[in-house]
């Protein structure tokens, strides 16, 4: 291990082989979920009370800068990483996407097999990780993507009065609802245990890009498109997600913007904050704008996650293309250091875009500031972890 700090002790051992001929007593809480989702639950409150938090990184394992996993025949026995490529060790997160899942296809929007990203999450489980799943779906009115067209605007605008129940598209999204359900429920070691998951879907509401954006529904839909959403995955048999709320930065410190659209409670699990940093020609003004948001966007989401005894996290972040040689510890982890999250986790680098991506990679730029922040003794990679899920 990296650090001498152990925050966790291990205590439950999940076995990562055989057959299902002895399933495990997998048991409830009084929740309804399983005792090992709470756990993991009640261990991210608890990391808002220290001054450490996990590293996450969005398709880690699937592809990078000039690779892709080889779907075929790759399995995930040593596996790349750009991350584990550059400080030798994985993310202790793992993020991956199911939209088009909901179409029914084998491949997600960024081309990745479902039947991969099952084995990948069961695999970052079994050497203790945490997964965290996102849902780019599509437009279910116009037949669009999440992101909402010019040309279609005016049809899009309406998609969320159309999926609530009276709305033409209702069945049908039930039916896209139940996809992920079934994928959810898949998430299973051999022997039977459900994987936890943080489930973030209907992210970044603040803004107008997705159907389900600041303009294109009331506050009272936007709640009532997540209660429908996470009762149905109850009644779907889901026992093993925590969900995650997730606005972009345009509260801005306001605690009652923040919570405006805020579902309730016994909904959410962890509140959270996607905010990114824009400097294409790597500016410093800009860089330190990002800074000064995202520090003020922080307190504000942690004083709430307080008030209301839930987790904290910065749920998406990163700087495209990272242009500075030292934006890990002298612009991202100073702010980091000031809250109580329990994660932070930059976006994906992508193989298939040019100039799209939030880790480094060996030999880019801010690579050696990468390791630095990695022997950060506040940050917390695979081998920190011992095991997620402690006994309480
Ligand atoms: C966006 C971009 C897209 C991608 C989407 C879902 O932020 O990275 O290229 O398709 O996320 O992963």
């Amino acid at each position: 291990m990296k650090k001498t700090f152990t925050i966790i002790a291990a205590a439950l051992v999940i076995a990562s082989c055989g057959g299902n001929r002895h399933k495990v007593d997998d048991p409830l809480a009084d929740s309804g979920r399983t005792q090992l989702t709470e756990t993991l639950l009640a261990n991210l409150v608890q990391l808002g009370d220290s001054s450490v938090y996990l590293f996450g990184h969005h398709d880690d394992t699937v592809y990078g800068i000039g690779w892709e996993a080889d779907y075929a025949n790759d399995s995930t026995v040593h596996q790349r990483s750009d991350v584990l490529s550059v400080c030798n060790d994985f993310p202790a997160l793992l993020s991956f996407d199911l939209g088009h899942i909901e179409l029914g296809d084998s491949l997600n929007l960024d081309g990745v097999p479902f039947r991969r990203i099952r084995q990948e999450i069961i695999a970052h489980h079994d050497r203790g990780g945490m997964i965290t799943l996102s849902w780019h779906l599509d437009n279910p009115l116009s037949g669009g993507s999440s992101w909402v067209a010019d040309s279609l605007k005016s049809v899009e605008e309406k998609t969320v009065t159309a999926v609530l129940e009276g709305g033409e598209k209702h069945a049908l999204f039930l039916t896209w609802i139940d996809k992920v359900a079934d994928f959810l429920n898949s998430l299973e070691t051999p022997y039977g245990v459900k994987i936890p998951v943080l489930f973030r879907p209907w992210h970044e509401h603040t803004g107008s890009w997705f159907w389900w954006g600041q303009d294109h529904c009331t506050a009272e839909q936007y709640k009532a498109l997540w209660q429908l959403t996470v009762n149905r995955l109850k009644e779907q048999g889901v026992v093993n997600a925590l969900y995650a709320y997730s606005p972009g930065t345009e509260a801005d410190g306001d605690e009652a913007k923040y919570m405006e659209r805020y579902p309730g409670d016994d909904v959410i699990d962890l509140l959270g904050l996607d905010c990114y940093c824009f400097a294409p020609e790597a500016d410093t003004t800009q860089i330190a704008n990002y800074a000064a948001q995202l520090d003020k966007n922080l307190s504000m989401v942690c004083t709430i996650a307080k008030q209301h005894h839930k987790a904290a996290a910065l749920t998406e972040t990163g700087y495209e293309c990272l242009k500075t040689i030292d934006w890990w510890t002298k612009t991202l982890a100073p702010v980091l250091e000031k809250h109580s999250i329990c994660y932070v986790l930059v976006w994906r680098n992508a193989h298939n875009r040019p100039n799209h991506f939030f880790a480094p990679y060996p030999g880019q730029l801010s690579a050696s500031d990468f390791i630095r922040f990695y022997n950060d003794p506040r940050t917390l990679f695979l081998h920190d972890l011992n095991g997620l899920y402690m006994k309480r």
